[in-house]
């Protein structure tokens, strides 16, 4: 039998196979070879009573680490500019990311009802990135991402209490994903959702809602993106072929039109920051890393 893995949670694979879901294990080879089954992943699975055993994993056309899932149209980049509020530079990482893995984005900027992120809503239009303001607390915005949504298969991710779930939960009220408080003194999340799961919303859109991250982890960062670092900040392109030198790393060198443009104020400032951190994060990384 055929299906899709909808849930996986302490070594189950909970797939969907159209006629009901099947609770798997997965075959002893997968761990060998080192590669998991993941969230969005097609199956092949063998079923024996009630129970199943994931036998092969269709080829993918892309794969996240952080979080993990597979064969995702869309990444939703959730964010907040109310505690906890959300470091820019996150979004542009995991949009760096996503660029690498030809995956679309969107920002969904949330708790509007607290503060309208005007700086990051700037920040965003000029560089070209989809976003949507909502608030899971007024619905404002939520039929907008609902309509972003529509007819795809999309993943949330971003910081710990960012309001992951409870857009969830607003986006279709049937679900009740545990929303958990945000800790004031610590201006963060607590890391209320603790397992990757796929919702299918009433109107077609699949969602995969994921657990929050608190700091970044290094599982994305690999050679590709950084040979490719420059081409996966969209607002660059106009840009990229007007530098003074060939293999021109837009950081600091003369005659540098990404530069000059940040000086003219047509990239924000904020966007090469995240581009100089996230430059030097990978700057020594080697081909062992590959
Ligand atoms: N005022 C306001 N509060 C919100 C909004 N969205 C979520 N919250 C609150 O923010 C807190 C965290 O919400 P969650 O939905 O659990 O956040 P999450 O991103 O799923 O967090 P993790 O599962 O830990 O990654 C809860 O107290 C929510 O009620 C919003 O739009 N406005
Ligand atoms: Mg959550
Ligand atoms: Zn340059």
């Amino acid at each position: 039998m055929r299906g899709r893995i909808k849930k996986a949670l302490s070594g189950f694979y909970y797939v969907d196979t159209g006629e009901g879901i099947v609770t798997c294990r997965a075959r002893g080879r997968f761990r060998k070879e080192g590669v998991s089954p993941l969230v969005g992943d097609m199956v092949e699975i063998t079923v024996s009573g009630t129970e199943g055993m994931v036998d092969a994993i269709e080829p993918r056309r892309n794969v996240f680490a952080r979080p993990a899932v597979a064969n995702i149209d869309q990444l939703v980049i959730v964010a907040s500019n109310a505690i906890p509020r959300t470091d820019p530079y996150l979004i542009d990482r995991m949009t760096a990311i996503a660029a690498l893995k030809n995956c679309e984005v969107l920002l969904c900027i949330n708790k509007s009802d607290l503060d309208r992120a005007d700086e990051l809503c700037a920040v965003y239009a000029q560089a070209g990135l989809p976003f949507v303001l909502v608030s899971a607390e007024t619905g404002e915005g939520v039929e907008e991402l609902r309509e972003r949504m529509a007819g795809k298969l999309s993943a949330f991710t971003g910081n710990s209490g960012v309001g992951k779930s409870s857009l969830l939960n607003a986006l279709d009220p049937h679900f009740s994903a545990q929303v958990g408080e945000v800790s004031q003194a610590l201006g963060r999340g607590r890391h209320t959702t603790r397992h990757v799961e796929l919702y299918k919303l009433s109107g077609g859109a699949e969602l995969i809602d994921t657990p929050g991250f608190s700091s970044f982890d290094t599982a994305e960062l690999g050679l590709e993106l950084k040979e490719k670092l420059p081409e996966t900040f969209a607002d660059f392109a106009p840009y990229l072929g007007g530098c003074r030198f060939v293999g021109c790393s837009h950081t600091k060198e003369k005659g540098c039109a990404v530069l000059a443009a940040v000086k003219a104020g047509e990239i924000s400032p904020s966007r090469h920051t995240s581009y100089l951190r996230l430059y030097n994060e990978l700057k020594d990384l080697r081909e062992w890393n590959k």
